[in-house]
């Protein structure tokens, strides 16, 4: 966690090619800020930032563990949109998969750097299962 932001925006201004990273939002909330270097030295990195408004990884293992017991996992968090913008960055919030490509090739077009935001549903936190289906699996073990 907070090393694909500015990994992307290092390798970018490294390499001069575009870096494309994927972000939890908790993970982008640790060093988002450095969507201010790569304003200033002219670096471009597109991110695609998935916002399901908690540390959706901890939270699931909370629920497999400790069912209904939440702590410190839900997240209150900044519109990522507006800040990214007031960092220099383009930004989108994309809330239909059809709606992604479009998106994507204006990030490849853009000048500067772009962010994606993807709302997801917080029951979506697996490929195989939701949030309350854990939740319902530990509460049956006992
Ligand atoms: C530096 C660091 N601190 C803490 C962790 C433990 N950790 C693993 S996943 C996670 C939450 C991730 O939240 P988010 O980025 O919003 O992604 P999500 O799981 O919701 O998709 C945490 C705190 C970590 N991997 N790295
Ligand atoms: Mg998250």
């Amino acid at each position: 966690m907070g090393y694909g932001v500015p990994a992307g925006i290092a390798a970018n201004l490294v390499s001069g090619r575009i870096a494309f990273t994927i972000a939890g939002d908790g993970d982008f909330l640790m060093n988002g800020q450095e969507l201010a270097t790569a304003s200033q030295h002219g670096g471009k990195s597109i991110i695609v930032l998935l916002n399901n408004g908690m540390f959706g990884t901890i939270r699931m293992h909370q629920e497999r563990e400790y069912p209904n017991h939440v702590s410190g996992t839900a997240l209150r968090n900044p519109d990522f949109c507006a800040l990214a913008r007031a960092y220099g960055y383009a930004a989108e919030r994309v809330t239909a998969t059809d709606q992604f490509e479009a998106a994507l090739l204006r990030a490849l077009a853009a000048d500067t750097g772009t962010l994606i935001e993807i709302p997801l549903d917080p029951e979506v936190i697996t490929t195989r299962g939701t949030l309350s289906g854990i939740t319902q699996a530990a509460l049956a073990q006992d």
